[in-house]
């Protein structure tokens, strides 16, 4: 059986979450604080980061890379294009949310009003809490930008990119700190990958102390 050592509102994880389902990969998920830094998590992956991996008899690290493995050993359903210019721009969007959108907004959010607290580190910071909502808007812009002349955000296809984008919204839509209102081709987007069977396990997660929003799990939001 597949394992998968996660937390449940980290964007990474939440990535390979959705692209196991895609593939229908059956998987155990299994909480690791990474924060108290246990030594046999520390054995699995020395960078002390989720999400890790248990699959295939070998255990996995960087979400980018468990997904491309994914891709590549498990083809359908395709979720990287064939054409090398194509694959270009799932990965350029792929490092785009994980890493600019990651830095300006996931991490100024999410991080400071959930993790914070969870970790025992007080306080989220008012100035990064401000920037993050002020980033948002810019990224939703960009996504509503794209979406304009794509029906995905690489491209006609639902890609790699679309996951690890709707990761990072999923995780903020969580703690409501979406406005789904500024763009309604940004919302009917996230609506159509938000319905798929394999969004499932994100919207049934909970995370204690921190209850969702009712609009958190409703495919009509
Ligand atoms: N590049 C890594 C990033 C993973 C990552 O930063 N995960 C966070 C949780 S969302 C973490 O484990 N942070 C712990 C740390 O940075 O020490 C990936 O894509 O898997």
């Amino acid at each position: 059986m597949t394992r998968l050592y996660h937390v449940p509102l980290s964007p990474f994880c939440r990535k390979v979450r959705l692209t196991l389902a895609e593939k229908k990969v059956e998987v155990e998920l299994v909480e690791e604080r990474y924060w108290e830094q246990d030594p046999e998590f520390l054995r699995r992956n020395p960078a002390a980061k989720v999400p890790v991996i248990r699959l295939n008899g070998k255990t996995m690290t960087e979400s980018q890379a468990i997904c491309e493995y994914l891709e590549d050993t498990i083809p359908e359903p395709r979720l990287m294009p064939k054409d090398p210019e194509a694959r270009y721009e799932v990965r350029r969007l792929c490092a785009w949310f994980d890493d600019k959108f990651h830095a300006e907004v996931t991490s100024k959010l999410v991080y400071e009003r959930v993790n914070k607290k969870m970790m025992k580190q007080g306080y989220p910071d008012s100035k990064n809490v401000k920037f993050g909502a002020v980033r948002i808007k810019y990224h939703l812009d960009y996504m509503h930008w794209l979406l304009e002349s794509r029906r995905w955000l690489a491209g006609n296809e639902m890609t790699l990119a679309d996951f690890a984008a709707a990761a990072h919204l999923s995780s903020l839509d969580y703690i409501s700190d979406v406005d789904w209102n500024r763009s309604q081709t940004v919302k009917d987007w996230y609506a159509k990958i938000k319905s798929r069977p394999s969004f499932r396990s994100l919207l049934a997660d909970q995370v204690s102390g921190f209850p969702p929003p009712a609009h958190y799990a409703d495919l009509d939001f």
